[in-house]
């Protein structure tokens, strides 16, 4: 039996929307994310030694990392749907968004959660202007504009073809689905950018999508973390 261990508000929501999409079966085992700190609880380490969510479990094997259990599920379960054909040039899309989605895209969203929150973080008042001040130029001179930078360009590609592999949807949408939420909760993505608007609302509509949500239990992205 397949298990996910599941941290509320995190990116194991795709691993169960990739397991709705493929109509298999598997257990949730629930974790809840500490409302202070926003990190995962100690049980959680107990899985994996670092205790971050998406972790899954089938028989004998524990995997951590989302493009890793993706791709996992996709080899042994998938029997070519949800990918595109190996040696196909849509194939190597596919591998890219799988890779981009954590290793480009999701580090500048990570980036921005942090300075918020040194703007909002408890000081002493004489910290705040100070702190506040070097936030705010971070996010305006550095990661503000890394985050339009990638947002244009995922908007270019989107031009391309209806989905981020090709035409046809893949997996590589559905770990594209964490880095696009979290810039539209709360990186500016907005209707200035109607491809990827449209394509969230596409992804929004698909039943897979709306059954690992109802699984899922509420998903307010805060942000990337
Ligand atoms: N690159 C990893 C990131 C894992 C990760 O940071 N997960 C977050 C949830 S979205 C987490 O567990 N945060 C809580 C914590 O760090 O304690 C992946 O894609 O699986």
């Amino acid at each position: 039996m397949i298990v996910v261990h599941h941290l509320n508000n995190s990116r194991s929501q795709r691993v169960l929307w990739l397991l709705e999409e493929l109509g298999l079966e598997y257990e949730i085992r629930r974790y809840q994310r500490d409302p202070d700190t926003m990190l995962a609880p100690p049980e959680l380490r107990a899985v994996h030694p670092l205790g971050k969510s998406p972790i899954v479990a089938d028989g004998d094997l524990t995997l951590a990392e989302s493009g890793a259990i993706i791709e996992y599920f996709i080899e042994r379960y998938a029997h070519g749907r949800l990918a595109p054909p190996p040696g196909s040039r849509e194939r190597l899309r596919y591998t890219y968004w799988l890779h981009y989605a954590e290793g480009s895209a999701m580090p500048p969203l990570l980036l921005k959660l942090v300075f918020q929150r040194v703007g909002s973080a408890k000081m002493p008042f004489f910290a705040k202007p100070v702190a506040r001040g070097i936030a705010a130029n971070v996010q305006r001179t550095f990661v503000d504009p890394q985050i339009a930078l990638h947002l244009d360009f995922m908007e270019g590609e989107l031009a391309k073809s209806r989905w981020f592999a090709g035409e046809e949807f893949s997996a590589a949408d559905i770990q594209m689905s964490f880095p696009v939420e979290a810039a539209a909760a709360r990186a500016g993505l907005d209707a200035r950018r109607p491809r990827l608007m449209a394509w969230l609302e596409a992804i929004h509509a698909r039943p897979a999508y709306r059954r690992a949500l109802e699984k899922g239990g509420p998903y307010e992205l805060i942000g990337g973390a």
